[in-house]
């Protein structure tokens, strides 16, 4: 006999979840509550758009006109400029970087230049958008700080480089068979999955905790050959060369909201190493700020662990915007594991 679905009596909105969420902060004035629904309403307008990806072609390219008589753009300048937009001129923010901008990105003068603003806002708009093309997942990540510069200034590059540690919030969206929204207060990880026909994203995976028992490991294998000998030596172990005897699945779809979402829901470790054969990317591929910090910073929360193979990547003092860093990521016990082979095995590079 087929069990019966399970109802709950409410809908939790994003909105009043961030909502009760604030009111157990008793010092809280809302402006980070805010920029959280900023990001839920940039993911509403990002995702209906990425479902029409493969319509740029009939509906015109960058540049030219579509039946609507607005100018089509590439997807990933469309969640650029969607997400700038929408925090430029609310006098939240002190400063505002983002993967896609060289530089920091300040607020407009004309809104304030950031000096009113409590927070700094750091995001990769739409990663993974190589994979666009073949209708593979892709996501946004921000990450959000309080500013260390005085209020009454303009925000600077040093608000953006604090360790993830100084995180007040982070999140990504997921734009797959369905949008997902994950984020963090501080206060546990909690999914909402978007009603395309009602425009709400509704509460749906509560309390997020990586799961004890591990299914999956996700890396690109085919540059295992430009990995150190511990980093080689740990991919075996996962694979079986252990005490069980036992592997995990490889599972890697090459977009990291994507691979972050399944390991953190399923269990299992994400790794992007360092490439000891390429002096032009040592530190791997992924970016300190907008990547590995706010899914560092997502994965402790849910009870697991996010280290650069050495340390916990949330004590890393960034140095530059754009900085990469290798990164192991997912379930305590295999991020630890890693560690453990790269302490004995590898040397600590110059
Ligand atoms: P991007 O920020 O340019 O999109 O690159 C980041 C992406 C990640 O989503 C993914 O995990 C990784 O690059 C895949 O890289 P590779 O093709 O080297 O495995
Ligand atoms: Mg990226």
């Amino acid at each position: 006999m087929q069990t019966p679905p399970q109802f709950t009596d409410t809908f939790v909105t994003i909105e009043r979840f961030i909502l009760e969420q604030e009111r157990n902060i008793p010092d809280a004035t809302g402006v980070l509550s805010d920029i959280l629904y900023d990001m839920a309403l940039a993911a509403k307008l990002i995702a209906s758009h990425t479902t029409r990806a493969g319509l740029a072609d009939i509906l015109g390219s960058t540049g030219v006109e579509n039946v609507q008589g607005e100018i089509v753009q590439r997807l990933d300048d469309f969640a650029e400029r969607t997400i700038y937009r929408l925090n430029d001129h609310t006098r939240r923010l002190a400063v505002m970087a983002s993967e896609e901008m060289e530089d920091i990105i300040p607020i407009p003068e004309r809104f304030g230049g950031g000096k009113d603003g409590k927070y700094v806002l750091i995001y990769d708009p739409l990663d993974g958008s190589s994979n666009i093309d073949c209708n593979v997942s892709v996501g946004t990540i921000f990450a959000i700080y309080r500013r260390k510069s005085p209020i009454g200034d303009c925000g600077t590059l040093e608000d953006c480089l604090q360790p993830g540690r100084n995180l007040a919030a982070a999140g990504y969206i997921i734009y797959g068979s369905s949008t997902m929204m994950v984020y963090s207060a501080g206060q546990g990880v909690n999914g909402f999955t978007l009603d395309p026909h009602v425009g709400e994203f509704l509460l749906s995976h509560p309390n997020i905790q990586v799961p004890a028992k591990s299914k999956y490991y996700s890396v690109n294998q085919g540059y295992e050959r430009q990995w150190s000998p511990g980093v080689q030596r740990y991919t075996r172990w996962l694979q079986g060369e252990n005490e069980t005897g036992k592997g995990l699945s490889m599972r890697y779809i090459g977009s990291l909201v994507a691979d972050f979402h399944r390991n953190l829901l399923d269990g299992g470790v994400y790794y992007y190493p360092a490439d000891i054969k390429n002096p032009a990317k040592p530190q791997g591929k992924l970016r300190l700020l907008c990547e590995a910090n706010p899914l560092a910073f997502l994965v402790e929360q849910a009870g697991g662990y996010a280290s650069d193979g050495r340390r916990p990547i949330l004590d890393i003092q960034p140095t530059s915007l754009h900085q990469r860093v290798p990164l192991y990521i997912g379930s305590r016990d295999l991020v630890e594991k890693a560690e453990e082979f790269i302490r004995e095995m590898d040397s600590v590079p110059a």
